[in-house]
């Protein structure tokens, strides 16, 4: 698509004077913004035409429709007040030194998204949603999309038993024929995914299929579409991407066990974890907290991480590698069908180390 962000207009009435006409129709938005207002002198010297009528101070202001924190920190798209009505947002705090508002669009059951930044998220959210059946939402990308990008700010669903997604599923559909987007269930928040849709004509949906039995299952999930020249793309085939100098990274489904839920790993994963290239760092240090998956005699069949060509798997709360530079930096997650051991998966942390 483009380079160009998308961007809102909004015309800026500094002073609003006797006689004007037709302002309205020559505006695209309209907003008062708190552009300094001059005094009567000022205003009157330089809005009074030869017939001594005022006339206004317009003024074209242009921004951004980046991402913005709403009043109550939800996620939002930085629109004008109009754009965010017509899109059926709801507008939450300021943005664009306050020519915009930080428009928050949620969509649920059946909808529609086709704005970046939206959000999919159950009916009633943070209540518990508790309607058997399919909810879904149908992602409608800009025309140059390559890349959908999912972060899941919450998601529970009901958990896995013996690894297997029996209860809820979530599914990704639509993503290039041969990517391997995993089922999930459980517990996954903070999670992302990437989704590589350049090579696929769609339909793009995101299908919650959620069972009878009750739960406090909710979810809200970010919704980014991407293009070729994007910033924040990742490289193609990496399911999750980290773009920072450290941080941390769980198997889907590791959050801390409750009452109600377990922490489990998943079946039937394959997928890959990219590392952005930065600057100045070459090697990357991982290190294990946790690591229960496949067999503990180190014959890693079916169910392992492997870091570059070496391949881990067993059970233990400490284990340490380096990553070596030459070329791309991925670990791959490995799980067969099976996971009647209960075993609970991964957490690592990493750093990247200066060359
Ligand atoms: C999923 O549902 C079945 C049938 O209701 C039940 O036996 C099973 O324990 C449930 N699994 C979980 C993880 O709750
Ligand atoms: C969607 O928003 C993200 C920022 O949240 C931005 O990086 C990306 O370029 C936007 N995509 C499009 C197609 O405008
Ligand atoms: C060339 C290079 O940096 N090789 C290192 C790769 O990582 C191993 C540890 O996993 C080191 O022992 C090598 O020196």
């Amino acid at each position: 698509m483009s380079l160009i962000p998308m961007l809102s207009r909004v015309l800026v009435a500094a002073v609003v004077a006797v006689g004007l006409v037709g302002a309205a129709s020559l505006a695209e938005d309209t907003a008062v913004a708190p552009v300094p207002v001059p005094t009567d002198a000022e205003a009157a010297e330089a809005g009074t035409d030869r017939e001594g009528k005022l006339w206004p101070m317009m003024q074209i202001v242009t921004f951004e429709n980046g991402p913005c924190e709403s009043a109550n920190g939800d996620h939002g798209v930085c629109f004008s007040q109009k754009e965010c009505e017509a899109n059926g947002g709801t507008a939450s705090g300021t943005c664009a030194n306050g020519y915009g508002v930080c428009c928050v669009l949620t969509v649920t059951c059946d909808g529609t998204i086709s704005i970046n930044g939206s959000v999919f998220q159950s009916p009633g959210f943070p209540a518990a949603y508790n309607t058997f059946g399919m909810c879904m939402v149908t992602l409608n990308p800009p025309s140059g999309t390559c890349q959908i990008l999912l972060d899941f700010i919450n998601f529970e669903l009901a958990p896995p038993l013996e690894g297997d997604c029996t209860n809820d599923t979530f599914v990704v559909m639509g993503a290039n024929q041969g990517s391997m987007i995993p089922t999930l269930c459980g517990t996954n928040t903070g999670q992302h995914l990437y989704i590589d849709v350049d090579n696929s004509q769609g339909p793009f949906k995101l299908v919650a299929t959620l069972s009878s039995l009750s739960f406090q299952r909710h979810w809200k999930v970010k919704v980014t579409f991407l293009d070729e020249f994007d910033p924040c793309l990742a490289p193609n085939r990496c399911l999750q991407y980290f773009k920072e100098t450290m941080g941390t990274i769980t198997s889907f489904n590791f959050a801390p066990p409750t009452a109600t839920t377990s922490r489990e790993m998943l079946n039937m994963q394959t997928y890959s974890i990219c590392f952005a290239y930065i600057k100045g760092f070459c090697d990357i240090g991982i290190s294990f907290s946790r690591l229960d998956l496949g067999n503990v005699n180190q014959v890693c069949d079916t169910d392992y991480v492997a870091v570059g060509a070496e391949k881990f798997c067993g059970d233990t709360t400490s284990l340490s590698v380096t990553a070596n530079a030459t070329g791309p930096i991925t670990i791959l997650v490995v799980s067969d069908d099976d996971n009647s051991n209960l075993e609970e998966g991964f957490s690592l942390s990493y750093t990247m180390m200066s060359c």
